[in-house]
């Protein structure tokens, strides 16, 4: 069925560990997408005007939404959503490592849409045509909000660029510290990636995290250059040949930091979350008192 590049549904028989990768991946995902949620809620009281906080409110939200197809998703696989938070909070189910970088200035708005946002689309565009279904066309939607995401950071930043000194220092300064670890974002390279060899013969994954992470500084490069802005690399260079941006090399060290929870912000963020769930517990209560009594009620 995957080898024919035919779709595995959710009543489809499948190899064990193809569920528990697809789990895995699904999970962390959804994880990303409300934590992600953080960094920029940091910044929706204090945007610089009602337009800007209006955009930034619908794009954070945009992101719970996402965050909610995701843990469907990886329901239609047998686990349960309460399940795969408790594995989060418990610091035993990974999210994305760049959101455990602080926002400092409203610059970095523009830079999370414009890089993270940007790395988010290229590594989601392939999993559209991902082997499994509900993942797939989970991402048709997500990758087009992305989109949004993407062109809103940009058009931040853009303003920023073209405005005082003082704004085009702000974006450049954003940009210098998110650019690397929007590129750790593709994860570690294809000969220490334990999971893809796997991921891509089951086409979970159709590129490898370096095929993905030289299409994105391909496509940021020049985008850089429409904004007035430079990417903090001293190696960054064309090659003619090949065709790409060749960039320097990346601290994998500090990627294992973040990823093994020593992070600038991997404690705030986890304690954050465990706390909004907590606060939320009287939600979760109400919602299934309420649908115990309309299931109830529907069946006298
Ligand atoms: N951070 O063998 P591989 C967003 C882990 S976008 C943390 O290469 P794999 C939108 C990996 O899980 C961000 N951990 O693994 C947004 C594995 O550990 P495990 C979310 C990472 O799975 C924008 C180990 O390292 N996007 O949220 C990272 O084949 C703005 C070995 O790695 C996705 O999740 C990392 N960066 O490839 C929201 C996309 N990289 O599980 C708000 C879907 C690797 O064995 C604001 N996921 N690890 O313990 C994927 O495409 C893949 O899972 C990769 C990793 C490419 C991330």
């Amino acid at each position: 069925m995957v080898a024919a590049d035919e779709r595995v549904e959710p009543r489809d028989w499948m190899p064990e560990a193809y569920r528990r990768t697809l789990v895995r991946q699904i999970a962390q995902h959804a994880h990303s997408e409300i934590i992600g949620m953080q960094p920029e809620g940091n910044w929706v009281t204090r945007a610089p005007s009602l337009r800007r906080k209006a955009i930034l409110l619908a794009k954070v939200q945009d992101e719970a939404g996402h965050g909610l197809y995701l843990y469907s998703a990886a329901e239609t696989l047998g686990v349960d959503r309460a399940e795969l938070l408790d594995l989060l909070h418990a610091g035993r189910q990974k999210y994305s490592s760049i959101f455990n970088y602080p926002t400092l200035t409203w610059a970095d708005m523009g830079a999370i849409g414009w890089l993270v946002d940007g790395a988010a689309i290229v590594n989601q565009v392939p999993i559209t045509r991902c082997s499994y279904g509900p993942y797939a066309r989970a991402m048709v939607r997500i990758c087009k909000e992305e989109s949004f995401h993407q062109r809103q950071g940009f058009e931040v930043l853009h303003h920023l660029s073209h405005g005082t000194p003082e704004q085009h220092a702000m974006a450049q300064d954003a940009v210098d510290r998110w650019w690397w670890p929007s590129l750790m974002m593709f994860g570690p390279p294809d000969d220490r990636s334990p999971n893809s060899a796997r991921s891509m013969a089951w086409r979970i994954k159709r590129f490898s995290n370096d095929e993905l992470r030289q299409r994105f500084v391909d496509m940021a490069v020049p985008q850089a250059q429409a904004l007035g802005l430079t990417l903090p690399d001293p190696d960054l260079r064309w090659d003619e040949e090949a065709g790409h941006w060749r960039y320097g090399p990346i601290d994998w060290d500090e990627f294992a930091r973040v990823l093994t929870g020593d992070g600038p912000c991997n404690a705030q963020r986890l304690e954050h979350r465990v706390r909004a769930h907590e606060d939320g517990a009287w939600v979760r209560e109400a919602a299934t008192a309420y649908a115990q009594k309309q299931a109830a009620r529907a069946r006298a």
